[in-house]
């Protein structure tokens, strides 16, 4: 108990009573600055142990009776029987129903690979275990209040950490062939740059090989939205031109360890959604001063260039992997024939899907109209920095839920444009999933705590088509995340109702057909991932909107595989070449 020095410090922005504890080896310096009543400011450095980021940031966190690694059991075959069927669909084994007849101009390719996804924050628990460093995740979830609309964190999650084994071998009984992960950056580097913890890199290794054991083919995303703590209160993360080095570093750690056992990566999981996340609420991480409006957009900057760095930093590795960045956005259909909503789709590409896909797959450089808007306060990118940019991703990885139907601002486009306080203001667009009439639903919605997601499988052709035709990828299209939230699924107590989920069976087994449809007109998709591998912490709604194919019991952490688990894997069942 050594209590070395005590002092007021405002880290990231808190007054804190700082007691540092010395005797703890693995440290990181953090410098802080305090202004007193005159003009003069002090700065101190003080050594901080992982520890102490946990006290000062996070406090106590909760943990699970199961807290070392589990041996999987087998898995019983009374769990792996089809349930009743949705609409006659022909499960090849099992079920005693009419069989559909199956369209012979479709198919799934032998080397298509399908599986499920998730992500670190998201499943795995064990916040603190063997060396972790908090992420920004922690602090979101601990500290700022109602930033999780039930007030839950992911301490423990689905406690993937210790029953990694069991995860993955009920994927391998169920017939899942792959199995898409992404890796706790705090866990390798817990303060984001220097100190790496080995035990977090024995842990992945394990979690590789388990999958290798099984025959679960394995990916990997090197960052889902769980940013090093430390990177934000030193230079605001994503904001910061030392994040590309910062993150190239972590990224040649990860792929010196595994690119030997990983072929598939994803450097960034949908970075229009985390660097929308900025302005990160006030008060809890380092002050900055770029503007509200403009942070999501330096993010996305400095998105591009390290995730440009690491992609090289991969292919010096080994040039064979497949590395791509992983973005996000639905089918953006013109609402009326106007030119005005043709403006407003184009504007609605350029800012979304455009915005990371321009630069990566066309000419290292952004959409213009968005490029118009930047120009305003970032530097172009130089000759060299699109050089380096331009051909950086194998694969167009996306995660494509849903569509809307885009329009322009009741105002006109110029009138938001030329007026940088108009609601829209900059993307200039407006959007809605109703019809023309404002009565129908694009489709049956999901939980209504997801707005932003109702079924749209009928424009998923239309959609693959545009990806294919606009950004010509070389690796062809994956959809590395697709689902629905069952509505109101977390008010269902019990298994039997919890576990046939109907408007997500429907939801895969049309998405599939989609796909089918667009393949056999020569779209060429590769892969695709159910989101999610089970119900896990739904970021800012907790654990109350479910997106899993299994059900995970959180008192017990028993997992149960739902209906839509089986029409996911029946689908390539039947359409599969053998
Ligand atoms: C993805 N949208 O997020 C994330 O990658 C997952 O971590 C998340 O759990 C999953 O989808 C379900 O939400 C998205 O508004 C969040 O279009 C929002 C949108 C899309 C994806």
């Amino acid at each position: 108990m050594a209590v070395s020095l005590l002092s007021i410090l405002f880290l990231g922005g808190i007054p804190v009573a700082l007691s540092q504890n010395a005797t703890v080896p693995s440290t990181t310096a953090v410098s802080a600055s305090l202004t007193s009543s005159g003009s003069a400011s002090f700065v101190t450095n003080v050594d901080l142990s992982v520890d102490d980021l946990w006290d000062l940031y996070v406090g106590p966190v909760a943990t699970f009776s199961i807290n070392t690694t589990v041996e999987p059991t087998p898995i019983p075959s009374s769990s792996l029987i089809p349930p009743p069927t949705l609409y006659y669909p022909p499960f090849p084994t099992g079920q005693q129903v009419p069989l559909q007849s199956k369209n012979e101009s479709w198919k799934f390719p032998k080397d298509f690979w399908y599986g499920v996804a998730g992500a670190a924050y998201q499943i795995e628990g064990a916040v603190k275990a063997e060396g972790r460093g908090p992420s920004i995740w922690d602090v979101l979830t601990h500290r700022v209040v109602n930033y999780v609309t039930t007030n839950e964190t992911g301490d423990i999650a689905d406690n993937n950490y210790y029953q990694y084994k069991e995860d993955i071998a009920r994927l391998a009984a169920l017939g899942i062939k792959t199995y898409s992960f992404s890796l706790s950056w705090s866990r390798i580097q817990p303060f984001g740059s220097g100190a790496v913890n080995e035990q977090a890199l024995k842990h992945y290794d394990d979690v590789i090989d388990t999958c290798l054991e099984y025959g679960v083919t394995p990916q990997v995303t090197l960052y889902h939205w769980d940013l090093p703590l430390v990177l934000q209160n030193t230079y605001g993360g994503w904001l910061g031109d030392q994040i590309a080095d910062d993150f190239a570093a972590y990224a040649e750690i990860v792929f010196n360890r595994f690119a030997s056992k990983v072929h598939y990566w994803f450097t960034v999981n949908e970075p229009i959604v985390f660097c929308g996340f900025y302005p990160l609420p006030e008060n809890y991480f380092k002050k900055t001063s770029t503007p509200p409006k403009q942070q999501p957009y330096v993010c996305g900057h400095n998105v591009l260039l390290a995730h440009a760095k690491a992609y090289h930093i991969a292919k010096s590795v080994n040039s064979s992997l497949s590395v791509s960045f992983k973005t996000n956005g639905g089918y953006k259909i013109q609402r009326t024939d106007s030119s005005a909503d043709a403006e407003a789709v184009q504007r609605a590409w350029d800012f979304q899907e455009g915005w990371f896909a321009n630069p990566t797959f066309i000419n290292g450089d952004y959409p213009s109209t968005l490029k118009t808007y930047l120009s305003t306060f970032l530097p172009d990118f130089t000759e060299e920095q699109k050089k380096s940019i331009n051909g950086t991703s194998d694969i167009f990885a996306h995660d494509a839920y849903t569509s809307d139907f885009i329009m322009a601002p009741d105002s006109g486009i110029e009138a938001c444009t030329s007026n940088s306080s108009h609601s829209l203001y900059p993307q200039c667009y407006n959007t809605t999933k109703l019809y023309a009439n404002n009565y129908w639903a694009i489709g049956p919605a999901g939980d209504p705590g997801t707005p932003w997601l109702n079924k749209a499988t009928d424009w998923v052709p239309a959609f693959l088509h545009y990806m294919q035709d606009t950004w010509k990828p070389k690796g062809g299209i994956a959809i590395t995340e697709f689902g629905i939230s069952e509505p109101y699924e977390a008010l269902r107590k019990d298994l039997a109702s919890i576990l046939i989920d109907p408007i997500r069976s429907s939801y895969y087994r049309d998405y599939l057909e989609a796909i089918l449809i667009a393949m056999s007109e020569g779209v060429n998709v590769v892969g695709t991932l159910a989101w999610s591998i089970y119900d896990n912490l739904e970021w800012s709604s907790g654990y109350s909107i479910k997106f899993g194919i299994q059900y995970v019991n959180m008192t017990t952490q028993e997992r149960y595989f739902k209906a839509s688990a089986f029409e996911y894997v029946n689908m390539f069942n039947v359409y599969q070449e053998k």
